[in-house]
């Protein structure tokens, strides 16, 4: 059901506005349909002592006071010193990322999986390359190292552009193999970790050092949701400079733009403020993420479904559960559309097939990629789910058993 239309004359006594144009708000009215992602950020009392420090700078945007505490405190909270370079979204992250990197694409070989988001492939062709995709192991559901060496032999990409699929780590061994390849080739290796801000790996190490750069999304959906932002981090003091000056335009300290055309991938001091509130309560977010994930998981076990390993230390933006057949799947769907509880498959279709991206070469069959994602269903978690919510999705686990 949609929409809800809440009328809120700005003049009136409400906390709308003081006074001039009514606004009206369209609100989703679910009833008793539970959403796929259910965002819950920080209020204005929370965001309201970070966005006062902009204010009495006067300084909102282009590296003001907030960004800067802002930038600090990520680098504080990921460690191993990192360098921290907030953006406008993580799209842009990975543009600037593959610009700093790598120059102007030209037209230049880039390499990564087809089972992702539409972001990846699209950050690659607006920066100027020309992805290729390679397959992903069925151990891990991350590229695959073997079928990455075969393909950087045959291709000569410019870049390896890998990620942390669903946000949750790859196997040490895995990014080892990763970054042999990429420096083996001369190579940068570039993570798309977009829903894997807080992740851990088997070592308990937060994601953010895997690569040349890495690439994290804080969209409203993610498990840092500050609306519209992302984040890049590396460990080389010079490739960061690289990156900040590619998400300003280009410019150097004397704000003359020279050999590289940078974009503006900026992030302002109003999502900084609201990231900083986040920050504050996010590890208790994700402790509450990860025991909704195991619960869930472990209900549908019974059913044969199986998680990502890695998942338990993962950030859990949403759980990717792989059915043991696509009739299973079929039949999970058709149960929660009945139960009115918004399941997804990311990453069904998965890049090849869809239309804008099919025109790029597959660098060999992928059939671990087209039997995830002919398997795959995602349920639902937000950072707070009741126990009727979850009792529900549970339901679901019994219908296809
Ligand atoms: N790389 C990878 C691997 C990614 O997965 C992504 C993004 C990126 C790069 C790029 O990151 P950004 O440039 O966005 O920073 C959503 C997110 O918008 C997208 O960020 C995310 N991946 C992707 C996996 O999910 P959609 O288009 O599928 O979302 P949408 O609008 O269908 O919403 C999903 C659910 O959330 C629905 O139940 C509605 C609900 N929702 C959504 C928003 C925004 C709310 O309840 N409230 C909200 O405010 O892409």
């Amino acid at each position: 059901m949609w929409p809800l239309l809440l009328h809120c004359s700005r003049g009136a006594d409400t906390p709308c506005s003081k006074k001039g144009v009514p606004v009206t708000y369209e609100l989703p009215t679910s009833g008793q349909r539970i959403r796929f992602q259910r965002p819950d950020l920080p209020s204005l009392n929370e965001v309201a002592p970070h966005w006062e420090a902009a204010r009495s700078a006067h300084w909102y945007s282009n590296g003001g006071p907030v960004l800067a505490a802002f930038s600090s405190a990520i680098e504080r909270y990921l460690g191993s010193d990192l360098h921290a370079v907030p953006v406008n979204n993580a799209t842009s992250g990975l543009m600037v990322a593959l610009r700093a990197l790598c120059g102007t694409g030209r037209g230049a070989t880039v390499l990564m999986p087809s089972y992702t988001f539409a972001a990846t492939a699209t950050a690659a062709v607006w920066a100027g390359f020309t992805p290729a995709f390679v397959d992903v192991s069925e151990d891990h559901w991350h590229a695959d190292p073997a079928m990455l060496q075969e393909a950087v032999e045959r291709e000569t990409p410019a870049a390896l552009l890998l990620c942390s699929t669903y946000g949750v780590a790859p196997p040490r061994a895995t990014v080892r193999s990763w970054s042999a390849i990429a420096e083996h080739a001369n190579i940068p290796l570039i993570v798309d970790s977009a829903a894997g801000f807080g992740s851990r790996d088997e070592c308990g190490n937060r994601l953010g050092g895997q690569a040349d750069a890495e690439v994290f999304s804080f969209h409203a959906t993610k498990p840092f949701a500050i609306g519209e932002g992302g984040l890049v981090t590396t460990r080389d003091p010079d490739i960061a400079v690289e990156l900040r000056r590619a998400a300003n335009f280009g410019f150097h300290n004397d704000r003359i733009v020279r050999s590289g055309v940078g974009m503006n991938a900026k992030m302002d001091d109003l999502h900084a403020a609201i990231g900083l509130a986040v920050l504050d309560r996010f590890d208790e977010v994700l402790k509450r993420r990860q025991g909704y994930g195991s619960r869930l998981s472990d209900a549908f076990s019974a059913a044969g479904l199986s998680p990502q390993p890695g998942m338990s230390a993962g950030a859990v933006q949403f759980l990717p559960l792989l059915c043991k057949t696509k009739e299973q799947r079929s039949r999970l769907l058709a149960s929660a559309d009945r139960r009115a509880i918004e399941l997804r498959t990311y990453f069904s279709d998965p890049l090849h097939s869809m239309p804008a991206f099919s025109r790029y070469r597959k660098t060999t069959p992928l059939p671990v990629t087209e039997s995830l994602a002919a398997r795959i269903a995602c349920l639902p978690i937000y950072s707070d789910m009741s126990a009727g919510v979850l009792g529900r999705i549970e339901q679901l686990s019994t219908d296809i058993q």
